[in-house]
């Protein structure tokens, strides 16, 4: 006979379970919900690193990314892409990110990006990068990135539609191998 206190326990499991999140690398911070956290290899002396990262907002306040750190960087940016002048440029975002309740931010090759500026050390594929980052409401939050190949385009696991085609799908949403996957 099975006693109560052990039925108990075996619900609690049975419910922990199920709260656990689809993926280990998901976060969860207050109301954000931060998944495919990633990054790319680097080749040998390079100045700068990126960090991709998809950021869901389940609350009902705004919340901004302003910033970051890390061991493995001197500084953690945020950074937007912009035409300047015909070309491609990247800049801070000094007011940082804002993430609208309700919404999902998805930081991607050639656009909004975390910069890892002067790594001590290039970053390999299949590294896990800790990163700090740092909102507005949610304060710190802890995320690791992990390293894909130097021409990685998305998160692992992400299929054909990954972060390859940012921008363009953010005009063709009409694209059925678009933007849901
Ligand atoms: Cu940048």
């Amino acid at each position: 006979m099975i006693s109560f206190a052990r039925t108990t326990i075996l619900l609690g499991i049975l419910a922990a379970l199920s709260l656990a999140p689809a993926r280990a690398e998901d976060v969860k911070a207050g109301d954000l919900v931060i998944t495919q956290a990633w990054s790319r290899a680097t080749p040998g002396g390079a100045k700068i690193g990126g960090g991709y990262l998809t950021i869901e907002n389940r609350g009902s306040a705004p919340d901004r990314l302003i910033g970051g750190s890390a061991d493995i960087a001197d500084k953690v940016e945020v950074h937007e892409m912009a035409m300047n002048n015909g070309v491609m440029t990247m800049r801070p975002l000094d007011n940082g990110l804002t993430i609208e309740p309700g919404k999902t931010v998805k930081l991607a090759p050639g656009g909004a990006h975390l910069m890892m500026l002067n790594p001590k050390s290039p970053l390999r594929q299949g590294d896990k990068v800790p990163v700090t980052l740092e909102f507005e409401k949610a304060g710190k939050v802890k995320v690791s990135l992990e390293v894909q190949g130097i021409g990685a385009q998305g998160p692992p696991g992400a299929g054909s539609a990954g972060g390859a085609m940012d921008m363009k799908d953010m005009k063709k949403t009409s694209d059925p191998s678009g933007m849901k996957k």
